[in-house]
């Protein structure tokens, strides 16, 4: 069996960063996310230059502007967020459909039987934080790896906006020099333990039995014989059944009238209808239009229907149009499908 692809995406300070995206003005200071101050507030997370004075994800607001008197704090704004997560996984499905959400702004993505840039994971990954450049602003860390455990280490590398590659060659030399804090599930409590044996590093790790690191650390023991290899068979899970599948486009340059967005839907359908090849055992029962403005804000525009129909996509994108009425960055045409997941019943219901 030949080497799987995992690549793990990490956004870059995440919620500082839409923030600055929303506000150039706040770009080259200290800023953070979080709650107030007076209000016995925390911070969700901080910017890069924030960092620089000690600014941590989770630390005390009021701690924090000791430590940055001149550190601003934005109050967190969830649904701009979400909106952000969502379109990047729209990214990601255009590459392959097995990824698994660890966070909003974090995924593994098994990209194995993809067969864009002649398969290559590092280009890949490379064209995702592409893409979520161009569409959102923002960067994104990846990292390449044969397995989750590598690629998620592998992300953090060279953070920010940078990407890591482990190929299965390498994974050996890697994880000897990698210490044991890296090692999810290692936290301060079992490195302690570990450092008490002198276990410092993989390498350190490796020379215990199965049995050895079971005595020491119970259950956990078995997985740190195989992670402190490099081993980890874990799949990436695909938890959830696809609600919807959709294309999206984000142009050069902005749209500057409904006319031009007309214009654009053919292409995205027959792109769409070309998608929904893979899902034709699903029951589609509505079909949307989405489209983000020059000023970033996004709206959708859905109604019921069994199939894509261009022209009722031109009667949703008049009426989300008219909504602002202003240039168009991003386009997208899609269809929802029926809650019941693609199973057996479908084709018993249908009489099949
Ligand atoms: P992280 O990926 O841990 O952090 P980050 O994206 O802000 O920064 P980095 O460049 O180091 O990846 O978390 C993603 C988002 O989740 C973060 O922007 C805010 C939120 N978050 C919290 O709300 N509370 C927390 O304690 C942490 C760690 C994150
Ligand atoms: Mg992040």
């Amino acid at each position: 069996m030949s080497a799987r692809k995992i690549i793990h995406i990490d956004m870059d300070c995440f919620y500082a960063a839409i923030e600055m995206r929303d506000d150039p003005s706040l770009a080259d200071k200290p800023i953070a996310v979080g709650g107030s101050p007076d209000r016995r507030g925390v911070l969700c997370t901080c910017n890069y230059e924030a960092r620089k004075y000690g600014i941590r994800s989770a630390m005390s607001s009021a701690i924090a502007l000791k430590k940055c008197p001149q550190l601003i704090i934005i109050h967190p704004n969830m649904s701009k967020y979400k909106s952000a997560s969502e379109s990047l996984h729209q990214i990601f499905h255009e590459y392959t459909d097995i990824i698994e959400p660890l966070s909003l702004d974090e995924a593994f993505l098994d990209v194995s039987n993809c067969d864009q840039h002649q398969g290559s994971a590092t280009l890949i990954a490379q064209a995702i934080r592409n893409k979520i450049y161009q569409v959102e602003k923002i960067t994104a860390s990846a990292g390449v790896a044969p397995n989750k455990f590598l690629a998620k280490i592998a992300s953090d590398w060279n953070k920010p906006n940078g990407q890591t590659v482990i190929t299965p060659d390498q994974v050996e030399r890697f994880v000897k020099q990698l210490p044991i804090e890296k090692i999810f599930g290692v936290g301060k409590v079992t490195a302690k333990k570990m450092h008490a044996y002198n276990i410092r590093t993989c390498l350190d790790l490796q020379r215990y039995s199965e049995a050895e690191l079971s005595d020491f650390f119970g259950s956990f023991g078995q997985s740190l014989y195989h992670l402190c290899r490099g081993i980890d068979n874990r799949d990436v899970q695909t938890n959830r059944v696809r609600k919807s599948v959709s294309v999206e486009h984000t142009y050069d340059r902005d749209l500057p009238d409904l006319s031009a967005c007309e214009q654009k839907l053919p292409a995205l359908l027959e792109e769409l209808n070309q998608r929904l090849k893979n899902h034709c055992d699903r029951i589609i029962h509505k079909q949307f239009v989405k489209i983000k403005f020059h000023n970033f804000s996004t709206t959708t525009i859905e109604c019921i229907s069994k199939e894509p129909d261009l022209s009722i996509y031109q009667r949703l994108l008049i009426q989300g149009h008219a909504r602002q009425g202003s240039p168009v960055r991003l386009l997208g045409l899609g269809v929802g499908f029926d809650d019941k997941p693609p199973t057996d019943e479908v084709q018993l219901e249908l009489g099949l």
